[in-house]
């Protein structure tokens, strides 16, 4: 990709990486700080590291790498003008002072609203207006997408669009329908409450806007390790992608269903009728389709490209893959980590279990699978060839060794610590909650022993992120000057015929629009107009005054 391209990628992956280092060092703290063993220095607040951690990994971490990795994409299948890479540094720029601002209210104590900040939680003004700026410089960088995507579609009318841009696209717009939810509750909520010009705000509204926008944001993580998987990885395994059309559905579905689900985090919450609930949790179960196509998918190229090399037996073709390459053994750990990540998400969303697991420590074990394994070690596995393709040098074989030693680490941490988290919840530990031993509670001593499993957990995860941070300084400044190969697969079958529906953009984003009004509609009226008479009431600038 051209340089220009090259440098506002990697200027988002600076930012990434940052992220990484001060975000595991607060996720850290927070282990030892649960294991009863470690007191915090300086006053500081068990709450304030606990939100330094979310955001710093699950907001930061996540977008930037995200839209970085996305215009290198972007950058290779459609080309990027003059005027769209001003566009996209106006972005970063933007997302770059909204940061700040939010991060530095929480280093400060006075955000210490967790990554989820819905109310009763409050923060300082300036928080919220960081945020709000953040998001409204990542709209500008799906905008830019887009226009890289229809400028290509002029260029060759009547032409399938390549497929990684057809994937960033998507991606995108689940990112730019699934914020207008956040920024309503921010902009209509949360600053007016926070600046003193309301007194009350209603929680469940909040909330719900929260979750109508959290659910997707999941899946706005997700994608990206998709892309790499089906557009990336068979090239790295000297196989070639199953299917185009298959790839494309599983996107589409993700686009239809990833956002009228929210209320699947909201299951124990009274104020939302069981019916809705009950729609939103079938949609939930459609969502988890496309991952099945994926799981499919991927199983169906590494037997091909096992097989093509030669290898037969039932399991045997195993052997043909490259498990000494690093780009691909740490997003294949990653997609094992997602077999017990994802049966975990089906246990949520099933209405009865939830209630066994929701808010107690299992969540956060959840999540450490999801998007702490699968998803970031997939991040980790683009990383070892997209650096070096941004910065103009070589993935050595040294580092690809420390790589794979980097990946072992990361999978025995996780395993120790996302596993205990997934016991411990079952015997009833709650979540976000600093150590306590619960007035000497029989209960809470059978939480002790996990605790310090967490602890150990998460100290061998912390060495992981060192690692990880000297490889990303090792392949961005020091490994040798050269030309890496950005890894881009061929189609198994290039005469395959994909549908032309696929690319009938207004059909799908209809089609999603009038999900999210039939999920939505009724129970946020009812939500409005039924807040309990005496219950803070919702009465600005919309609702019941
Ligand atoms: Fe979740 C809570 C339901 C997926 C992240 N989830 C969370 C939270 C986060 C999160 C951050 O219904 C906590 C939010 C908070 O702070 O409160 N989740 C689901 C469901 C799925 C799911 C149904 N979650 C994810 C992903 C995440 C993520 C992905 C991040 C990236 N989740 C829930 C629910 C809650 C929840 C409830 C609320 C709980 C509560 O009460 O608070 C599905 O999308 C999962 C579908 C996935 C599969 C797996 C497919 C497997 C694949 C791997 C194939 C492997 C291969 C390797 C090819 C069905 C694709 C070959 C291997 C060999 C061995 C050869």
């Amino acid at each position: 990709i051209e340089k220009p391209d090259a440098r506002l990628s990697i200027g988002f992956i600076y930012i990434a990486f940052i992220a990484l280092f001060l975000g595991g060092l607060m996720g850290l703290l927070q282990t030892l700080v649960r294991s009863g063993e470690f007191t915090l220095p300086f006053g500081i607040g068990y709450y304030q590291i606990l939100t330094a951690h979310g955001v710093l990994l699950g907001l930061v971490l996540t977008t930037y790498f995200i839209i970085g990795f996305q215009y290198t994409l972007m950058s290779k299948s459609v080309g990027m003008s003059e005027k769209q890479r001003k566009w996209a540094w106006i972005s970063f720029t933007m997302m770059v002072i909204g940061t700040l601002m939010s991060g530095t209210m929480i280093l400060l104590g006075k955000a210490n609203v967790l990554y989820t900040f819905y109310a009763p939680l409050q923060a300082h003004p300036i928080f919220y207006i960081g945020l709000a700026l953040f998001v409204v410089g990542t709209w500008i960088s799906c905008f830019v997408n887009f226009s890289q995507l229809r400028q290509w579609k002029k260029k060759y009318p009547g032409e399938k669009s390549p497929l990684m841009a057809f994937m960033v696209v998507i991606n995108m717009l689940i990112w730019l329908i699934s914020t207008l939810g956040v920024a309503a509750t921010v902009v209509l909520q949360y600053i007016p409450w926070s600046l003193g010009m309301v007194e009350e705000i209603d929680i469940l509204v909040s909330r719900t806007l929260f979750w109508y926008f959290g659910h997707p944001l999941v899946y706005f993580w997700l994608l990206p390790a998709y892309m790499a998987w089906y557009t990336i990885i068979p090239k790295i395994i000297g196989g070639k992608i199953f299917s185009d059309s298959l790839a494309r559905l599983a996107f589409i579905l993700f686009l239809l269903f990833s956002i009228p689900v929210g209320f699947h985090h909201q299951l124990t919450e009274p104020g939302i009728d069981p019916f809705w609930k009950y729609i939103q949790v079938v949609l939930t179960f459609m969502v988890t389709i496309p991952s099945l196509i994926t799981a499919f998918s991927m199983f169906a190229t590494f037997e091909m490209t096992g097989r093509k090399k030669g290898y037969t037996g039932l399991f045997r073709w195993l052997k043909g893959l490259p498990w000494k390459d690093v780009r691909f053994l740490a997003p294949f750990i990653g997609m094992v980590a997602f077999i017990p990540g994802g049966a975990g998400g089906l246990i949520n969303a099933s209405n009865q279990l939830n209630g066994v697991i929701h808010n107690t420590i299992w969540v956060t074990g959840h999540f450490h699978l999801t998007v702490a394994t699968t998803v970031v070690l997939t991040f980790f596995g683009i990383s070892y060839w997209l650096i070096p393709v941004l910065t103009g040098r070589k993935l050595t074989k040294q580092i690809n060794k420390l790589g794979i030693i980097q990946t072992f680490i990361w999978a025995v941490g996780m395993t120790i610590m996302s596993g205990s988290m997934h016991i411990e919840g079952l015997l009833g530990a709650p979540r976000r909650s600093a150590f306590s031993n619960y007035g000497g509670t029989q209960q809470a001593q059978e939480w002790v022993g996990y605790q310090i499993a967490q602890a150990i957990g998460g100290s061998i995860l912390f060495i992981g992120i060192l690692l990880m941070v000297y490889i990303f300084i090792k392949l961005a400044f020091r490994t040798p000057k050269g030309e890496e190969e950005f890894p881009v697969a061929e189609y198994a079958d290039p005469t395959e015929r994909t549908p032309k529906v696929f690319e009938n953009w207004r059909l799908w984003i209809g089609i999603a629009a009038v999900l999210i009004l039939i999920a939505y509609t009724i129970p946020f009226i009812d939500i409005i107009q039924n807040a309990p008479p005496g219950s803070p009431g919702f009465k600005w600038p919309i609702g019941n005054t």
